[in-house]
């Protein structure tokens, strides 16, 4: 399959290239340094250094014998995109292309403007080259669990029945997000079901949580393969946060009651997740919509067991709750369906102590490297 990675550097992009060459598709990878750029703005420098995508490319044929294409330039661009999508003519686009941290997002009107922007015009141009050069391709766009927010129902897959004084009707399931960011994933989903419904595009919408995690078997060969990992307040997510405080000794920071509840899922899966995704793509005229996560936890469950597995490896790790800077419920329902993954062929890397020891005892090798002054929160919602 020609398979098109927009946002191919990043923190998850990057292992999916990989993985699909690996796998012996052909892959044209695509980014604009956007993040990379932002967390070097913000001073938010992940843990380790990561070669640029070509340089990427080129260890990764050395050590594996296989190609990526790739190309700098930025998805809101709609002549870029355009001349991408016509030349690489491809059958499935995965689509990662987006400003991707809530707090970034919510910093002040010029990055709330910025994520706006970027988000929302790069799906609307890839929208519209597919229509214009491959109908037929598939897009697999990265959408976001945070969409549903947390409701005081059951978060189905997607999509809700409702009955209506007596008449029925099936509709995206309903919306409202705790940030901006998560916001342009909503407009985003509203954009594709728009042109699905009307030109007959073919979209799968994943509806992921927070990813864990710094392994993949592509990864794994050559550090210089390894992901961006972002330990910081703003482009790190939990856990990643979490194993680092571990290892630099600074108490773990739980925001608030820490009873917020999220789907989690390891990095590992997001790749397995965006495979299964395009090995079985919706007929045409279809928006299909999955939930993509593995297992649900509380921050505070997270904490707990970054606590424990530490204490085993001999690190000495302290839990301090400290004042939420964002506007959440912490202490709500939580019950989020994820059975359709699941059916087409979902093997989940579960959460055991084993995985988390190992993240640990990895991260651990970068000690030296933690910079403890970007840990705590810098950004509030209000
Ligand atoms: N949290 C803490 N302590 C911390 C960091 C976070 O208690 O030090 C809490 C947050 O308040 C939140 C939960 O942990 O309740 C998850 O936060 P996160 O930073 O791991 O995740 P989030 O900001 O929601 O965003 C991340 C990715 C985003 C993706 C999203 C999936 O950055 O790109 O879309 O996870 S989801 O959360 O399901 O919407």
């Amino acid at each position: 399959m020609r398979v098109l990675i927009l946002g191919g550097d990043g923190y998850l992009g990057w292992p999916t290239a990989m993985s699909f060459a690996a796998n012996g598709h052909d892959v044209f990878a695509v980014d604009n340094y956007l993040r990379r750029n932002l967390a070097r703005e913000t001073c938010s420098e992940p843990l380790f250094d990561t070669p640029n995508l070509p340089k990427r490319t080129e260890i990764f044929r050395a050590v594996s014998g296989k190609g990526i294409d790739s190309a700098i330039g930025d998805c809101s661009d709609h002549e870029f995109l355009s001349r991408i999508v016509r030349d690489f003519s491809p059958e499935a686009v995965v689509h990662y292309a987006e400003q991707p941290s809530a707090p970034y997002s919510m910093r002040g009107h010029r990055e709330a403007r910025l994520t706006l922007e970027n988000n929302v015009l790069a799906t609307f141009n890839l929208i519209h080259v597919v229509l214009e050069h491959s109908p037929e391709c598939h897009i697999i766009k990265l959408g976001t669990m945070g969409e549903y927010g947390t409701p005081n129902i059951d978060i189905e897959e997607g999509w809700l029945e409702v009955t209506h004084k007596g008449r029925k009707q099936k509709f995206l399931y309903p919306r409202q997000a705790g940030s901006l960011y998560h916001t342009t994933k909503i407009l985003d989903t509203d954009l594709l079901w728009f042109y699905v419904r009307t030109f007959g595009l073919r979209v799968t919408d994943l509806m992921q949580g927070p990813v864990y995690g710094i392994s993949t078997p592509e990864c794994d060969c050559d550090e210089k393969l390894l992901p961006n990992f972002h330990y910081d307040d703003i482009f790190g997510t939990v856990l990643n946060r979490f194993v680092t405080q571990a290892v630099a000794g600074v108490p773990l920071t739980m925001y608030g009651k820490g009873g917020q509840t999220r789907g989690y899922l390891n990095l590992k899966d997001t790749l397995q997740c965006v495979e299964l995704a395009a090995g079985n793509p919706p007929a045409r005229g279809e928006l299909r919509i999955l939930n993509q996560f593995t297992e649900q936890f509380s921050v505070s469950q997270l904490a707990q067991q970054v606590t424990r597995v530490g204490a085993s490896l001999g690190y000495e790790v302290q839990l301090q709750s400290i004042a939420n800077p964002r506007k959440e419920a912490e202490d709500h329902y939580y019950n989020a369906q994820h059975s359709e993954l699941l059916k087409l062929g979902l093997r989940p890397h579960l959460l055991t102590d084993e995985v988390l020891a190992d993240m640990i005892t990895k991260v651990g090798r970068y000690s030296a490297k933690i910079d403890k002054s970007i840990i705590m929160p810098r950004v509030r919602w209000s």
